[in-house]
């Protein structure tokens, strides 16, 4: 019988009756515990808020079973020479999907000012139609490309940009530096869903935030490191970047005194643009544990070289 290591004691008491009905429906008999001699564990489900960060004792452990989809905070542990799987999950992707489509469309459609408008003001600011409105979304994963394919779907006018080549229907797809910024050249709505890495980066500095239409709006849920925050804060005040919606930030929680709580166009949400659900997360752990038992591969491994 497996021995698997709950090692986010933070978040145990959402996944403990989650975890084991999880294990049970994919028939997998295993020990679930919250502590064990490294030696003996089989498998480590982990968040970046786990104390265990040294895993050289977990000396049979087959795999690292991230409850993120990020994995920047582990994928460069020297001690880690286990597989490492990050998480994808169909509910973590719709929450994304919701939370790209409606801060799009809140911007599309210039609700802000019907939703605020203390002088009654009958103005009729008629919005273009969503096909008439490029939207270019960075990275072109499993969050991006469904996001994507989200706003295509309401016809808007969206580019795709991916570190390899892709083909997606209804989807300009580029990819390159070259891409990036034919990507980014007079999109009014860029959404940046890349992974944190080195390349990635700064991938928003103050040279690429001059390539969107002037006005265009900035929606980040992917990581804060991938825009220079200066450049954002400049690119805002000079009107180039019309509003920035952020979910993710270099620093987490926001610190109080940082210029994003205080800009008048930039909106904060506290990373909530795609929860990882216990009951579903669960489900997808099992399944893997259940892959592995069986001779299969792992799914969704990250790529220690790429860093994603
Ligand atoms: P994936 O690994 O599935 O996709 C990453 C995408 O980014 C791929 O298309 C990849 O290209 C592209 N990419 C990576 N590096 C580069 C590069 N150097 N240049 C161009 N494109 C690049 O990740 P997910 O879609 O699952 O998740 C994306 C990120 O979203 C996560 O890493 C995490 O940071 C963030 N996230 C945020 C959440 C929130 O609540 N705010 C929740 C969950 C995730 P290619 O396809 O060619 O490999
Ligand atoms: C994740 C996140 O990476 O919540 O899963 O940001």
């Amino acid at each position: 019988m497996p021995k698997i290591l709950f090692a986010a004691p933070a978040l145990w008491e959402e996944y403990r009756e989650a975890l084991p009905l999880a294990l049970d429906q994919a028939g997998v008999a295993a020990d679930l515990v919250l502590e064990a001699d490294p030696a003996s564990v089989d498998y480590i489900i982990y968040a970046p808020s786990a104390p265990l960060q040294d895993f050289t004792p977990y000396t049979r452990t087959k795999a690292v079973l991230s409850l993120w989809a990020g994995v920047e905070r582990i994928v460069g542990n020297a001690t880690l020479t286990q597989a490492l799987c990050r998480m994808v999950d169909p509910s973590l992707t719709e929450g994304m999907v919701e939370w790209v489509v409606g801060h799009t469309l809140r911007h599309h459609l210039g609700m802000d000012a019907h939703i605020v408008n203390p002088a009654h003001r009958w103005e009729q600011n008629v919005p273009p139609l969503a096909r008439e409105r490029p939207v270019t979304v960075l990275g072109l994963g499993e969050l991006g490309r469904a996001c994507a394919q989200a706003l295509a779907a309401l016809n808007f006018a969206v580019t795709g940009w991916s570190r390899t080549p892709k083909t997606h229907a209804g989807i300009r797809c580029l990819s390159g530096r070259e891409g990036l910024l034919q990507a980014l050249t007079g999109a009014q709505v860029v959404v940046t869903l890349l992974p944190r890495t080195a390349e990635t980066e700064n991938t928003l500095n103050a040279e690429t935030l001059a390539l969107p239409a002037r006005g265009a709006v900035v929606l980040n849920p992917g990581r804060g490191a991938l825009i220079d925050d200066a450049a954002l804060l400049a690119a805002l005040d000079a009107g180039q970047i019309g509003h920035a919606t952020l979910d993710v930030f270099r620093v987490e929680p926001l610190p109080p005194d940082h210029p994003f709580w205080h800009h008048p166009r930039i909106t904060v949400t506290p990373h909530i643009a795609a929860d990882t659900r216990a009951g579903s997360a669960a489900r997808v752990i099992a399944d893997n544990i259940r892959r592995s038992e069986a001779g299969a591969p792992l799914l969704h491994l990250v790529d220690r070289a790429r860093g994603y």
